[in-house]
């Protein structure tokens, strides 16, 4: 196999695996393909909901074929007895030959003895190819095991002009193609993060409304201190449906000083089924940690304007989505803390798209 066949096998390891990204809750979405002679004989990627894993998947669909054959996968093969046997034993007992990945599991159970138990059993490895794109295919992941918190993608919609919209009316920013890409974000994601401000001003529902992902909708967040999320709201009114956690302030919003009018919303909201999660919604890092807890390994931040320059100024965002409209606000309008000719320090622009007349602008963190 040469160099360039290995490329080639481990983009398609890579491609299989951003499938499931945003399905597989706190377990990464692995992709893994088995190539035998030159032809690929199994493939498959993490199951949604995180189980069974890609390698089992792929090896019972390569069966025999899987003797003396190469493995590309995009993570380690687990190690552990989870709720399913080791990965790396199953590659053992099948037989191949060879195992090739983009980088170790960070998870504590594995990080790296899943590549020892391929090499005691006289595997040859070969760990860290196309290792950048794999990281970025496993980003939720890496960062929610690595640090303990989310990976936080800024989405921002700006006018020619570099506005938001102007304050307190709906302006149409982008078109139809960009609301698209907008609706497959969400679906990648699992948690969509707004302020309350920004539910009072437009009444969004967050949900993923395209043809076929109806039932990716990922958890919506508010940050709402004060609990004053109408009950007529859309996200109220789908809050069965879709979960919503409405993020209040902490005591003595609620104990020493209790303020019976906050305290019978909150009942009113958890009667209507939004959860209530008690957190300073400005301690952002304190936030993000419990949201980890919960098993929220991505989130995207939606709006507004006040919510993004915090995540910005706290220094937890990751990736920003601009996308760029044609149309002009023409004074009155809210500024945005980003723009293409303005991009915060610390990011670099790692790709460039057009949806119909509009154009997206992705940066990530320089880390
Ligand atoms: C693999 N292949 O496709 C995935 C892996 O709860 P469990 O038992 O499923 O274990 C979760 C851990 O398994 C997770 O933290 C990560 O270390 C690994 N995920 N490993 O070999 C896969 N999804
Ligand atoms: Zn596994």
């Amino acid at each position: 196999m040469t160099a360039a066949d290995d490329e080639k096998f481990m983009t398609r390891a890579l491609e299989l695996s951003r499938r499931h990204t945003g399905l597989t809750g706190t377990n990464p979405s692995v992709g893994c393909v088995i190539v035998k002679d030159g032809e690929i004989v199994g493939e498959a990627v993490t199951a949604p909901g995180g189980r069974p894993h890609a390698e089992a998947q792929a090896l019972a669909i390569a069966g025999d074929k899987a003797r003396g054959a190469t493995v590309y996968v995009t993570l380690e093969p687990c190690s552990h007895y989870g709720k399913t046997p080791p990965c790396a034993n199953a590659l053992v007992e099948a037989g191949v030959a060879r195992v090739v990945t983009c980088l170790t599991d960070p998870d504590p159970r594995v990080s790296g003895r899943g590549l020892a138990i391929l090499e005691e059993a006289g595997i040859i490895v070969e760990n860290g190819l196309m290792e950048k794109e794999g990281r970025r295919a496993l980003a939720s992941y890496l960062m929610r095991q690595t640090k303990g918190r989310p990976y936080v993608t800024l989405k921002l919609a700006v006018s020619a002009d570099g506005m938001l919209g102007r304050p307190g009316e709906e302006v149409a920013i982008t078109g139809l193609l960009a609301k698209d890409e907008v609706h497959r974000l969400r679906a990648q994601a699992d948690a969509i993060l707004v302020g309350i401000g920004t539910v009072l001003a437009d009444d969004p529902e967050l949900t993923v409304r395209i043809p076929g992902m109806e039932d990716r909708s990922p958890t919506r967040i508010v940050l709402d201190r004060r609990l004053v999320l109408p009950l007529t709201s859309n996200l109220v009114r789908t809050a069965k449906d879709v979960p919503v956690i409405a993020v209040a302030g902490e005591p003595p919003l609620f104990s020493d000083d209790p303020d019976q009018a906050v305290i019978e919303r909150r009942e009113a909201l958890r009667a209507a089924g939004v959860e209530t999660l008690q957190c300073d919604p400005h301690d952002l890092e304190l936030l993000l940690g419990a949201l980890s807890t919960r098993g929220i390994s991505s989130i995207l931040v939606e709006g507004g304007a006040a919510v993004a320059k915090s995540f910005l100024n706290a220094g937890l965002v990751d990736r920003i989505l601009l996308f760029q409209g044609i149309g002009t606000i023409d004074g009155n309008g809210l500024e945005s803390p980003v723009v293409p000719s303005d991009i915060p320090d610390g990011f670099e622009l790692v790709g460039e798209a057009a949806y119909g007349p509009d154009r997206a602008f992705e940066y990530e963190r320089v880390s």
